[in-house]
C-alpha cells in the first residue's frame, strides 16, 4: 500500500506540474467490474488472443469474433466509471495542460467526463465497414451477428485496434507528443506489455518527466519509475488529489 510520504511527494509533483499525462490500462476498469486482460481473472483465459482480436481470426471466423464483442459489450453495458475515473476528472479541472491517453475501449473515461482523450486501442461502441470504412457509434446489446453496413452492405468489425494493425497515426502522434512535453505522468493499472503503448513511459522518462505507477501488482515498470503506488486503482487515485 502506498504510504504517506509516498502520497505527500505525488501531489506536490502533480500540484506544481504544467504538464500532466496519463496512461491507463484494464486495471483502471477492474474496479467497475470489468474483467482485465491477463492475469488470473484475465479475458484472455478462457480464449486464445490470437483466435479473437487478430484480423486473421475475424476473417477465418467473423461470427465467433463478434459473438466474444457481444458478450463484453453485455457486460460493458452493466458498468459504470469508478471513483479512479472520476478523480482523473477532478485532475483534469484543475490541471494546466491535462492529455489521458488510454488503452481501455470501455469508453468509461468519457462517460465520467474526462475531455482531453487518446483511445489508442479504439473504442468498442463503435463499428467499422470492412468494405466502405464508414465508422459509426454503435450501441447495440445485443448486435445482430453478423452485422453489416446501412450504406454499402459491407461486413461490420469491431472498431478496435487488433495484434498485428497499425494504431491510429493521429492518435499516436498525439500520445507521444503528450509524453514527450509533460511533467508528470501517471500510469494506472496496465502490465506495460503491450506496444506501442508500452513505449511510452521510458518516452516520458527520457524527456524529464516524474513517472508515478499506480498498480496492484509489481510491472516491469515498477524498478524504474520515480514512485510505485501499490494498490487498487480506486483507493489510489483519489489521494493524488
Ligand atoms: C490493477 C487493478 C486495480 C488489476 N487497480 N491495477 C515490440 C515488441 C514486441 C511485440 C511488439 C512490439 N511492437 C508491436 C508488437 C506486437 C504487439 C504487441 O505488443 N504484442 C505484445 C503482446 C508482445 N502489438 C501490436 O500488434 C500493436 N500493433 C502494432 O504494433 O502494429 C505495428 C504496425 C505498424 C504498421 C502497420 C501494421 C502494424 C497493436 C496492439 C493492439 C492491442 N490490442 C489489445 C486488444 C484489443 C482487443 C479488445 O480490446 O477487444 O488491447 S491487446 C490488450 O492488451 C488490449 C489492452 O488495451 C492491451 C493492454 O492491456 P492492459 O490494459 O495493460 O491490461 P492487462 O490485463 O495486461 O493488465 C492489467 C493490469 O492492471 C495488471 O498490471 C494488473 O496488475 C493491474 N490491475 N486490477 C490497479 N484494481
Ligand atoms: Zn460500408
Amino acid at each position: 500500500m502506498a504510504t504517506d510520504d509516498q502520497l505527500l511527494l505525488a501531489r506536490t509533483h502533480l500540484a506544481s506540474a504544467r504538464r500532466v499525462t496519463i496512461l491507463t490500462g484494464a486495471g483502471i476498469s477492474a474496479d467497475s467490474g470489468v474483467p482485465t486482460f491477463r492475469g488470473t481473472d484475465g479475458l484472455w483465459r478462457n480464449f486464445r488472443a490470437e483466435d479473437l482480436a487478430t484480423p486473421d481470426a475475424f476473417e477465418r471466423d467473423p461470427h465467433l469474433v463478434w459473438e466474444w464483442y457481444n458478450w463484453r459489450r453485455e457486460i460493458l453495458a452493466t458498468k459504470t466509471p469508478n471513483d479512479a475515473h472520476h478523480a482523473l476528472v477532478r485532475l483534469e479541472e484543475r490541471a494546466n495542460d491535462f492529455h489521458l491517453i488510454t488503452q481501455n475501449v470501455d469508453g468509461l473515461h468519457r462517460l465520467a467526463g474526462s475531455q482531453n482523450i487518446s483511445e489508442l486501442h479504439g473504442d468498442i461502441w463503435k463499428v467499422r465497414c470492412t468494405s466502405c470504412r464508414v465508422v459509426i457509434d454503435n450501441r447495440d446489446v445485443p448486435l445482430a451477428l453478423l452485422p453489416h453496413c446501412h450504406t454499402c452492405g459491407g461486413l461490420l468489425r469491431p472498431h478496435i485496434v487488433w495484434f498485428g494493425e497499425a494504431l491510429d497515426e493521429q492518435v499516436l502522434t498525439d500520445s507521444v507528443r503528450a509524453v514527450e512535453s509533460c511533467d508528470v505522468m501517471v500510469i494506472v493499472g496496465t502490465s506495460g506489455l503491450v506496444y506501442p503503448a508500452a513505449m511510452l513511459m521510458p518516452a516520458a522518462q527520457a524527456h524529464g518527466a516524474f513517472v508515478i505507477e499506480i498498480n496492484l501488482d509489481p510491472t516491469p515498470y515498477s524498478s524504474d519509475v520515480a514512485l510505485s503506488l501499490q494498490g487498487r486503482a480506486k483507493d489510489i487515485v483519489p489521494l493524488l488529489l
